[in-house]
């Protein structure tokens, strides 16, 4: 049997006469309508105030003070992922902090080694470029088992250096169990303390406030009970998390 749709104009009720509509779009434009896309905004890093251990514990009262990049989003589309993810960034005079917080029902990933092929698994991500000239960026990678993976590129995807070493101190918390999908887990987070002076293209030894630098993070989940899905803070709608003209904005700040 075909089912012919009836036409559009016994669906939808007449056009009205009155205000209400006008009021509904004035309301749109101001408020829900005016929301930016994913990842637009400039996220603020604020100074950290006393000592962060990278222990993938963010129980240290800085944290509290850092606000929410996320939740990460599909990075093909831009639409909510299967699987909250959450990141908030710190500074102080040595380092950048980065902790990332993952729901998880299966915590999983064959890596144990750092600089091993994280991004063909479960790992969380970030992508810095200091000087914003979308070209020299760091692309630094933590996964469950807490294996690490650094490189600095030269361009998108241009002279990628692996032997280079961030020097970042990290950590990882499972909330679950590792590589055992007979169990149901609730997820990990990961903390990392990445120190300014071994950044590429560094504008000044160390930022100030008020400087902006370009970056994204970003969460793949895959292999085996795994979605298949990347995330991202700034979708870059393709299938690449080198797309630095996709890259986000944050701001140094007090
Ligand atoms: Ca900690
Ligand atoms: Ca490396």
């Amino acid at each position: 049997m075909i089912l012919f749709p009836r036409p559009l104009s016994a669906v939808l009720p007449p056009l009205r006469r009155s205000p209400a509509p006008v009021l509904t779009l004035a309301f749109c434009a101001l408020a829900a309508c005016a929301a930016k896309p994913p990842g637009d905004e400039t996220y603020l890093v604020h100074r950290a105030r006393g000592p962060i251990v990278a222990d993938g514990l963010l129980d240290e009262a800085s944290w509290s003070r850092a606000g929410r990049a996320g939740p990460l989003v599909r990075s093909m589309d831009g639409r909510p992922a299967t699987a909250m993810t959450e990141a908030r960034i710190l500074w102080d005079d040595e380092n950048l902090y980065v902790g990332f917080t993952s729901e998880d029902t299966n915590i999983a990933t064959p890596f144990f080694k750092d600089d091993e092929q994280l991004y063909t698994s479960n790992v969380v991500e970030i992508f810095i470029n200091p000087s914003g000239d979308l070209k020299r960026y760091a692309e630094i990678e933590l996964n469950p088992a807490n294996a690490l993976f650094d490189a600095t590129f030269t361009g998108r995807r241009q002279g990628m250096d692996l032997a280079w070493s961030s020097g970042a101190r990290h950590g990882v918390h499972l909330d679950g169990t590792l590589n055992d999908a007979r169990d149901v887990d609730r997820g990990w987070s990961a903390e990392l303390a990445i120190p300014f002076a071994t950044l590429p293209g560094m504008p000044r030894p160390r930022p100030q406030a008020g400087d902006e630098w370009r970056f994204n993070l970003y969460r793949l989940r895959q292999g085996p009970g795994q979605p298949g899905e990347g995330q991202a803070f700034r979708p870059p709608l393709i299938g690449d998390f080198h797309a630095v003209d996709r890259f986000g904005t944050f701001r140094f700040v007090e």
